[in-house]
């Protein structure tokens, strides 16, 4: 708990991730039980509600983002030659920030009631007006503590992939994954603070009865939507681009094929990242801002097709006369090619303006982002779960179960979703509990629930295959797949420097280039010799556990103790700041020097 090395941390995200997974899943198999049939009564409106909310903003904020940012903190450091991020400090404070913020999120559901204004909290509908219980404050104070985590992380990636990059890593060297996510981090640095921003004056008018939102004392709503749409749209692509990244690996190990059309994917990376930017009013065609903006916005939105569509081909042809291996990892990756196209084309249509006026707030839209955001980013988590596991854990989980694992989800997946395009054009709105009978809804609504729980059948048969990896799994060879890039030239288990020798770089796929001359290890860059590693620290946790203190005090208005609190934070801050630490050194040329990665391997 103590730790600052980069990949304990980021396996600490994606074991947190995991667990919020699970989270969200019963609160969508809840969501799906009271929609089973016409009237039901199993849950009721309020609980609804909560559920919807809840289950949204967990599996973007606590699910999809730790899991990704954890396999950035692990990998992008050894794909780029790396010994740790840059702050290594900073990062453990970045995860006890998310942690915290998570909790504090959940905690909501034992003290007065969850959030239930969605997770994009329109206001005015979440003022203490009308979202009276402390639920709506969880959210925000939750999201606002965790997300100042996300920030620093973003920063973090984004010094360590401009200054640590090993000799002869240009830009252009880099591998996939790591360039999606330096565009991520990039996306999380602009997306984010607007966010922050928001939850700061929705912060004020329900603590402090502040109006920014009150319209009748002049505030003013449609800012709330900018705002939030501002960060939102970032966000979808912050969940995608590094599943992107994922994916390109993916594809090219098993393809046994270099990458194709490198500079394109890379090229298209980034315009996808710059045009995440342009559309955000997409998500606001109905507000009647007029013709010419819901124009501009429909093209912009339009536009994202094209680089997308760029990857898209690039993936079949990076196939097109490979040696394919069809590996968990590298099922995943194909399946998720129709399912992803899918995603695109029904958000091309919900994009055409005048067609969003009949898809919005539709089942319609609901089908569309799952497409994306399942068929995308969870397959992308899947994909690298099983890909890098052994990187990660010494372990190879078991492709036997794997198999079951991927076709379950696939199926269950499209039982679940598919169905809701059409409920969503029979007239099926979001967000609400419950549909007459006779309305021709019945039939698709019980298919999609029963879809939900294949799906959950599927993620508990990869719960059991990490548990029965852990218990009897045999130890992985350092290289199991044949890669190309520099994460498989290490050791196994990992050791705690990372390389004991700086690799020297010599093009693309550099450990698949030095294995094609015939030798099994990378050239080095550098003589051995004592290796500097920063020490652990118990700052981190302590500082975030303050910061959670001050935050559930204002929860409870009780602002006293929460200024107490911001002083001591304060406080930490400074005295880590003036400590002097000097950290150690490590020789790798000692035999037991680089064990302590060893411990990973129980999980
Ligand atoms: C060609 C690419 C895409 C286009 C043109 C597009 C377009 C749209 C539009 C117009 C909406 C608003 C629909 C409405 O509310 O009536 C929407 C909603 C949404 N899209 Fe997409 N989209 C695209 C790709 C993606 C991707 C890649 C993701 C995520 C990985 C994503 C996630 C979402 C989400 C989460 C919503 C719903 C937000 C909410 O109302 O709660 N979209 N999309
Ligand atoms: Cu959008």
């Amino acid at each position: 708990m103590t730790t600052v090395d980069h990949k304990k941390i980021g396996i600490m995200y994606i074991a947190s991730g995991l667990f919020y997974l699970f989270v969200g899943g019963i609160e969508a198999l809840l969501i799906r039980l009271q929609l089973i049939g016409p009237n039901q009564d199993f849950v009721g409106p309020d609980t609804f509600n909560q559920l919807f909310t809840t289950h949204g903003t967990t599996m973007i904020f606590f699910v999809a983002m730790p899991i990704l940012i954890g396999f950035m903190n692990y990998i992008m450091p050894l794909q780029i030659g790396a010994r740790d991020v840059a702050f290594p400090a900073m990062n453990a404070f970045s995860f006890w920030l998310f942690f915290v913020g998570a909790l504090i999120f959940n905690i909501s559901w034992f003290a007065g009631g969850a959030p239930d204004g969605g997770w994009f909290a329109y206001a005015p509908v979440t003022l203490d007006q009308y979202s009276p219980g402390p639920g709506m404050d969880f959210y925000d104070i939750g999201l606002q503590i965790s997300g100042f985590g996300t920030i620093m992380g973003a920063i973090n990636f984004i010094v360590t992939i401009v200054n640590m990059r090993a000799p002869g890593m240009t830009y252009l060297r880099m591998p996939l994954f790591t360039w999606t996510t330096f565009v991520t981090s990039a996306l999380i640095l602009f997306a984010f603070p607007p966010l922050t921003i928001n939850l700061f004056l929705l912060m004020f008018d329900r603590l402090f009865d502040a109006n920014f939102f009150n319209v009748g004392e002049g505030g003013n709503v449609l800012i709330w939507q900018h705002l939030f749409w501002l960060f939102g749209h970032p966000e979808v692509y912050i969940v995608i681009l590094p599943a992107f990244g994922i994916m390109s690996e993916v594809f090219a190990t098993f393809s046994k094929k270099r990458l194709f059309g490198y500079s394109a994917m890379v090229f298209s990376t980034v315009v996808i990242g710059f045009l995440g930017y342009m559309v955000w009013v997409h998500h606001m065609f109905t507000d009647g801002l007029g013709p010419l903006v819901n124009a501009i916005f429909s093209v912009s939105s339009m536009l994202i097709a094209i680089p997308t569509g760029i990857k898209i081909f690039n993936w079949l042809f990076t196939m097109w006369g490979g040696r394919i291996q069809f590996t968990t990892a590298m099922l995943y990756a194909v399946g998720f090619i129709p399912t992803f196209v899918m995603g695109g084309v029904t958000g091309v249509m919900v994009a055409t303006a005048p067609a969003d006026y009949q898809y919005h707030d539709s089942y319609f839209v609901v089908a569309h982002f799952h497409y994306v955001l399942i068929g995308g980013t969870v397959f992308a988590i899947m994909a690298a779960l099983y890909y890098w596991y052994p990187r990660m854990f010494n372990r190879m989980l078991d492709e036997r179960l794997g198999k079951w694992n991927f076709w379950l989800t696939f199926i269950g997946f499209h039982m679940i979703f598919f169905p809701q395009h059409f409920l969503g054009l029979m007239g099926m709105p979001r967000r609400v509990f419950t549909y007459q009978e006779g309305m021709g809804l019945e039939f698709w609504n019980l298919v999609s629930t029963i879809g939900a729980f294949v799906f959950a059948v599927g993620v508990l048969i990869l719960v059991y295959n990490i548990v029965l990896t852990a218990r009897k799994g045999k130890p992985a060879p350092h290289d199991p797949w044949d890669g190309r890039t520099l994460e498989w030239a290490l050791p196994n288990p990992t050791p705690v420097y990372n390389f004991a020798q700086t690799p020297l770089v010599k093009g693309l796929d550099s450990f698949w280039l030095e294995k094609q001359a015939g030798k099994s290890q990378v050239t080095a860059a550098e003589p051995m010799g004592p290796i500097h590693m920063p020490s652990n620290s118990y700052l981190p946790i302590l500082q975030s556990v303050v910061f959670m203190i001050a935050g559930l005090a204002a929860i409870y208005r009780s602002f006293g103790v929460a200024l107490l609190a911001m002083v001591v934070f304060t406080g930490i801050f400074l005295a880590y700041i003036l400590e002097e630490d000097e950290g150690y050194h490590i020789d790798p040329r000692d035999p037991d020097s680089g064990n302590e990665g060893g411990e990973e391997a129980h999980g």
